[in-house]
């Protein structure tokens, strides 16, 4: 039996396509600036979300842990949605690495400028500093879904007049750019600092980039350097981030469908899908967390538990429609067997 991965969408290999780009890319000394594919990168980066300049970067993780920390000083605090990445998934980076406190503002992942208002630390002595605010966009324990682009003006409104900084982990921003029609751009102006993962439903096999003003690069290319992201001949890598922007954007909507059909496939066997799927993932409940993990491991089905009693499934773009009809069909033979 073939195994079908809705893990993440970070399990996608490279297409072969993919690999001619890299396998022709001129590469340099990146550490001197002298890699001409990872330069083209950031300035396609940049110029894709309209800010001034972009850094490449290994990961997600570390594309917020240098943002945050050109933005912060220790001991600062940072607001942040329920269940951001930043705060959940990153090993304590932001306080073990940055010394900083995070506040959860919010249900969901999403959250307004009346939230940030009502968190934000009184600017005297006695208190610690509140600095940064970050939205997640997509929202990855949201479900994946939107942060809307009205909601993050009214944020941005009071983080302005409180004179807080404010980064978004656009990890899947394209997918939020795709799925409500609001170009990338329009977020990106209200912050300044925005990341993007290319190793995520864009298909590169490595990669994402944390974009912000010119002068903030130095300070980011720093904080890279610092944590150990300085990297050589990465061209190579580069190479796939370029190919992953000019021709897997687009066809993101068809992981957005494919996860619309799945959810009504899960719903219409009846498990509670929460909430209906906005991009590529479908969150759904469980009873039996653990059942549920082995039954559908056993039929080679691969899914993940977000927490006790609920699982996420995403598509991307190595799994076809036949694969969402096939995974329905292994999801309705372990709720027939009695695990659900
Ligand atoms: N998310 C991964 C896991 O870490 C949970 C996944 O499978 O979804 N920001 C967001 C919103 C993310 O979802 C992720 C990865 C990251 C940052 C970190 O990216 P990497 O894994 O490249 O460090």
């Amino acid at each position: 039996m073939r195994a079908i991965d809705l893990r993440s969408d970070t399990v996608t290999r490279p297409t072969p396509q993919m690999r001619e780009a890299m396998a022709r890319a001129k590469v340099g000394d990146d550490v001197y600036g002298e890699d001409p594919t990872v330069v083209a990168l950031q300035q396609r980066a940049a110029e894709r979300i309209g800010m001034e300049a972009a850094l490449f970067v290994p990961s997600g993780t570390m594309a917020n842990q240098v943002a945050l920390r050109t933005l912060t000083r220790h001991g600062d605090i940072a607001l942040a949605g329920e269940g951001a990445h930043l705060l959940v998934y990153e090993q304590g980076a932001a306080s073990a690495l940055s010394g900083l406190q995070i506040t959860v503002l919010g249900r969901g992942g999403l959250f307004d400028g009346s939230d940030v208002r009502r968190n934000v630390t009184p600017d005297e002595s006695h208190y610690a500093r509140t600095r940064v605010v970050a939205l997640e966009n997509t929202h990855n324990r949201g479900g994946g879904c939107v942060f809307p682009l009205e909601l993050a003006k009214d944020v941005a409104g009071a983080a302005r007049e409180l004179g807080l900084a404010i980064h978004m982990d656009g990890a899947r921003l394209f997918n939020a750019e795709v799925a409500s029609g609001t170009p990338a751009s329009a977020w990106a102006q209200l912050c300044d600092t925005v990341c993007f993962c290319l190793s995520k439903g864009l298909g590169a096999p490595v990669g994402s980039l944390v974009c912000g003003s010119r002068e903030r690069l130095r300070e980011l290319h720093r904080a890279r350097k610092l944590l150990g992201g300085g990297m050589r001949q990465a061209g190579v890598l580069a190479a796939a981030g370029l190919y992953a922007l000019e021709h897997h954007i687009d066809r993101l909507a068809e992981d957005h469908g494919h996860a619309r059909i799945l959810a009504a496939g899960l719903a219409r066997i009846g498990f509670e899908v929460d909430p209906p799927p906005e991009t590529n993932m479908v969150c759904f409940n469980v009873r039996d967390t653990r059942g549920f993990l082995a039954a559908t491991r056993a039929r080679q089905l691969l899914v993940n538990p977000v927490y006790e009693g609920r699982f996420r499934a995403v598509t991307h773009l190595d799994v076809s429609r036949a694969d969402v009809e096939e995974a329905i069909g292994r999801f309705e033979e372990v709720a027939r067997s009695g695990v659900r």
